[in-house]
């Protein structure tokens, strides 16, 4: 198998899918059910054609070719990163056998639960972002929403690669039910809290390309571990994909915040919703949402589950090969967040049942990065106003922490008075009408909307003024 896709196929693959013609079948007969899907449920701003990404190879060199596409014949496509001679289990109970190239039956159940929650999450972030395109600031980013939109239906691809090429009859029916499942459905939500809420506006889809992104970076980095090397090999080329939906998120937050820094400075005003910026409360406020709903994306801070995948080595931890231990964790130990008393406070719990939390600590210091270049930005415009991650009790629904409320500085507080208090913390309705009623297109080359400071790159070495996209 090479590392290149054979572009002349009905799905452009790396899987030699032509060799087996049952899954090109199945594969060819859910493909018109995707694009469907992709018509009432993808993008809703009409365009002629974008200036795209289409993954074409997946070796170290080029592996992505640039170029004006129709988004609706864009090419998705299945591809594995290329496999690995001699890969051994690296934790786990199997830990130094070799890796399975088929499911155990034993771990079926785990494994196809595993890759619905992943594959769900794909579709869902696409019909979060339908409307943004409407209200884009400027062509650069209406085309990095359309990249990351194509990508999420890539990973969807992904998954349901490997639910119909390994899980049979089962796979294929699970495979329907993520085109199904819909966004914030009352009858049929998507699985996971965070990807049934709302992206109305930009600076909520850069906190969620900044913080939900990267929960999915974390995942796949664990899945990536994983001894089932055909989930391993899908999700080490998502990471690829995955880094640039962050650049996304990461340099659309800088962007908010070097604008609305500007504004302060050239007004000498921390009351910017005159000059068309964004408040930096208000951005707190956000990154405070955000945050949050993605720190119960990690699951309970204990949890069977995650000990029965890990000792299976079917979901390994984040650099599992770069941790210096036995990869078995039988004798260990971690402290975990709980309730203590009745206060917020820690436990002790055997190390295998606490990786979720592991996990997620992991994340928050990835997420820490984030912040501190946010207030470098600000440090450097003279401003002593910081932004801060929230504790980690602060509006928590997943987990030991979620049947109390917190402060952002990790108070506990009743109930009465977090619904008294809880727009101190939450962007309100009335930050979320201001947010919005900024939220005019700016669809002209070479423009940008005013509350949003220029990218100090263009994509693929095209300038800002690029015509990235044409509208039809
Ligand atoms: N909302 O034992 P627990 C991405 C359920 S993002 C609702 O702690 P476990 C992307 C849980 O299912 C990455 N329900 O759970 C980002 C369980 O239900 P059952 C997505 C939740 O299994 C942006 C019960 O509560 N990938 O790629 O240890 C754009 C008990 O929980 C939630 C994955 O997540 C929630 N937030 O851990 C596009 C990887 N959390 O079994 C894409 C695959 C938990 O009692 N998933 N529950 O009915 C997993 O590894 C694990 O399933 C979880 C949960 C980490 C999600």
């Amino acid at each position: 198998m090479t590392g290149t896709a054979d572009y002349s196929e009905k799905i452009p693959n790396n899987i030699g899918l032509r060799e087996d013609r049952r899954l090109q079948r199945a594969l060819e007969s859910w493909q018109p059910n995707f694009l469907s899907w992709w018509e009432s449920m993808g993008p809703a701003l009409p365009t002629e054609d974008v200036y795209l990404r289409t993954a074409v190879n997946v070796g170290r060199e080029g592996w992505a070719h640039f170029d004006h596409v129709v988004m609706k014949d864009y090419r998705w496509g299945i591809f594995l990163a290329e496999r690995k001679a001699d890969r051994r289990i690296a934790f786990g109970e199997h830990k130094g056998e070799p890796v399975w190239q088929n499911v155990p039956g034993e771990y079926r159940a785990e494994l196809r639960r595993l890759i619905v929650i992943q594959g769900d999450t794909e579709p869902a972030s696409v019909e979060q972002q339908r409307n943004l395109g409407a209200t884009a600031p400027s062509l650069y980013d209406l085309r990095n929403l359309f990249q990351v939109n194509v990508e999420e239906g890539r990973h969807l691809w992904a998954m349901v690669y490997l639910l119909q090429a390994y899980f049979g009859r089962e796979g294929r029916e699970e495979a329907e039910e993520l085109l199904h499942r819909n966004s914030g459905s009352e009858d049929s939500p998507r699985i996971l809290g965070a990807f049934n809420e709302e992206t109305p506006d930009w600076l909520s889809f850069f906190m969620f390309t900044y913080f939900t992104d990267r929960d999915g970076k974390y995942q796949l980095g664990t899945l990536k571990e994983s001894a089932f090397d055909p989930l391993s090999r899908t999700c080490e080329f998502m990471l690829k994909e995955e880094s640039h939906h962050m650049m996304v998120g990461t340099t659309g937050v800088d962007r908010v915040v070097e604008r609305t820094a500007q504004v302060m400075v050239e007004h000498d005003t921390d009351d910017v919703v005159g000059h068309g910026a964004i408040p930096l409360p208000i951005i707190q406020r956000y990154l405070n949402f955000h945050y949050s709903v993605s720190l119960d994306l990690f699951g309970s801070e204990t949890s069977t589950n995650v000990a029965n995948y890990y000792t299976a080595g079917l979901k390994g931890r984040w650099s599992e090969e770069r941790r210096r231990d036995d990869h078995k964790l039988t004798d260990d130990s971690i402290m975990v967040e709980a309730l203590v008393d009745g206060e917020i406070g820690e436990i002790q719990v055997a190390a295998l049942v606490g990786l979720n939390t592991d996990l997620r600590r992991e994340y928050i210091s990835d997420c820490q990065n984030g912040v501190n270049r946010w207030n470098k930005i600000l440090e450097d415009a003279g401003l002593a106003h910081r932004l801060k991650l929230p504790h980690v009790a602060f509006n928590r629904r997943v987990g030991a922490l979620a049947g109390i409320e917190a402060t952002p500085d990790g108070e506990m507080i009743s109930a009465d008075e977090w619904q008294r208090r809880k727009g101190e913390w939450l962007p309100t309705s009335v930050d979320k009408s201001y947010v919005r009623s900024l939220m005019q297109p700016v669809h002209e080359r070479g423009k940008i909307a005013a509350w949003i400071a220029p990218p100090r790159q263009g994509i693929n070495g095209k300038p800002f003024d690029y015509d990235y996209v044409h509208l039809a």
